[in-house]
């Protein structure tokens, strides 16, 4: 891509409401434009890494055996008077009346969609387990929206719902969620720690919240070290195996950790000082198992290999994507800007010709362009007029993992710049070491 021709609206000045680095960066980078209070259009730049957190947020829900499908955003009021929840959500839900006077909402969550789906074709025990997830937009009205994508009332979640007969079933199909947990978060490069947590309004009885520690999370986190050097389980991990997947999440649950609400000092007292952290977080996943409480009263039962009919034991799971980049650049950023992490990087590599109609600074660019985008690379190609010093400000701002600098000087010298944007290391390398340097490795 040409940054003469992308739509980049990067501001000079700080937003004077953003509150937080990350909400700051996004509005600076011209990643997300807000439309009302706790509402945000995706602008280029925030769409291709919002794209790219789903992506493999998308490619670790399959390989734990989900499969994923698409429910509207607009539900009927009927579902969810079946389940009891419509008077229960109270004003978080944002209700709505269709020209024919029937009672709509914009969905919070999909429990009730889910179960109704499922309780349409499903009868036996033999097409279980089932997981069936989504990616798609939520509303809460929440009473205080705040720090951009953070807390905002129109959200992007991956949620995910699974079905069993028992509950043995669902603790498998639960532990296979937390696992492809570790796994998403680790990708993007993220450090997410399991802690139990509340249901809310979601209901059940076992939770687990991921926190991402940071010093602007809206909640007080407390958790053993010990979290902090626990391998993350690789891609060869078999989510058919329920006793290894049970294993690493009993590994992964027995230092202590818990949020502010679940927390107990007596426990916490029994960890040694030194291996105690107590910070701030920002929850990016929360898992449930809730069992029969929305099948029992929706009517979502199989027939048993007893030949007997059982409610289906249930659970929910999700990931707050939008949310999910906000944490990422809290977590990763310095003063000159965003700093991505390869995995969801908008581009790969930002090209910056600092003499722009320069004969031979344009032909190198050029050059340099077309080979490696050939090579699968994705280059964000500065080819404005703008002087170089603005041109760096730009890249370091919207923090491509590399910088390729080309020169006049270096140009006459048959060599280019490389900058890496987390270490700040430059290298000066020849034209061709470039292309073998980036065009091989895709
Ligand atoms: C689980 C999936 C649920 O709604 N039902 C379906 C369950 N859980 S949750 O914890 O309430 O939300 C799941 C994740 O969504 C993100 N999230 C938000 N992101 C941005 N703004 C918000 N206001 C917001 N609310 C929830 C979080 O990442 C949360 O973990």
């Amino acid at each position: 891509m040409r940054l003469s021709r992308f739509f980049l609206p990067i501001l000079k000045e700080n937003p004077r409401e953003a509150e937080i680095v990350s909400h700051r960066l996004m509005l600076r980078a011209g990643m997300i434009r807000q439309q009302a209070a706790g509402s945000f259009s995706w602008l280029p730049l925030g769409k291709r890494v919002l794209d790219k957190v789903c992506q493999i947020i998308r490619e670790e829900q399959n390989r734990a055996g989900a499969q994923e499908i698409l429910m509207p955003t607009i539900q009927s009021a009927e579902l969810w008077r079946e389940s009891g929840r419509y008077d229960d959500y109270g004003k978080e839900m944002l209700r709505i009346i269709d020209r024919h006077e029937r009672d709509m909402l914009y969905g919070p969550t999909n429990e009730e969609m889910v179960t109704d789906i499922f309780r349409s074709y499903v009868r036996s025990y033999k097409d279980l387990p089932l997981n069936l997830y989504h990616i798609q937009w939520k509303f809460r009205d929440e009473v205080r929206p705040r720090f951009g994508v953070m807390r905002s009332r129109e959200f992007l979640m991956k949620d995910a719902y699974s079905f069993d007969l028992d509950f043995e079933g669902a603790k498998a199909a639960y532990n296979r969620m937390f696992v492809a947990y570790l796994r998403t978060f680790s990708r993007m490069g993220l450090q997410a720690i399991p802690m139990r947590a509340e249901t809310g309004p979601i209901g059940g009885d076992l939770s687990h919240e991921f926190i991402i520690l940071a010093s602007t999370g809206e909640s007080a986190v407390f958790c053993h070290k010990n979290f902090l050097d626990l391998p993350v389980p690789g891609p060869e991990t078999d989510f058919s195996d329920d006793a290894a997947i049970g294993n690493i999440v009993k590994e992964w649950t027995t230092p202590y950790a818990a949020t502010d609400e679940m927390h107990d000092e007596a426990v916490w007292s029994e960890v040694s000082e030194g291996d105690r952290l107590s910070a701030r977080g920002i929850e990016v996943g929360h898992i449930f198992h809730f069992g029969t409480k929305y099948s029992k009263p929706m009517k979502a039962s199989v027939t048993g290999p007893d030949g007997k009919e059982h409610f289906v034991s249930m659970g929910s799971y999700g990931i707050g994507p939008s949310r999910l980049i906000a944490a990422i650049i809290e977590a990763s950023h310095d003063e000159n800007g965003i700093i991505w992490p390869e995995s969801v990087t908008p581009f790969d590599i930002a090209l910056i010709n600092m003499k722009t109609g320069d004969a031979e600074c344009d032909r190198v660019c050029e050059d340099l362009y077309a080979k490696l985008g050939a090579a699968g690379r994705d280059v964000l190609y500065d080819d404005t007029d703008q002087r170089a010093g603005g041109k760096f400000a730009t890249a370091d701002l919207i923090g491509l993992p590399w910088q390729v600098i080309v020169g006049p000087r270096g140009v006459a010298a048959g060599e280019v710049e490389v900058k890496n944007r987390v270490t700040g290391e430059r290298e000066n390398m020849s034209i061709e070491g470039v292309v073998a340097r980036f065009g091989s490795s895709v």
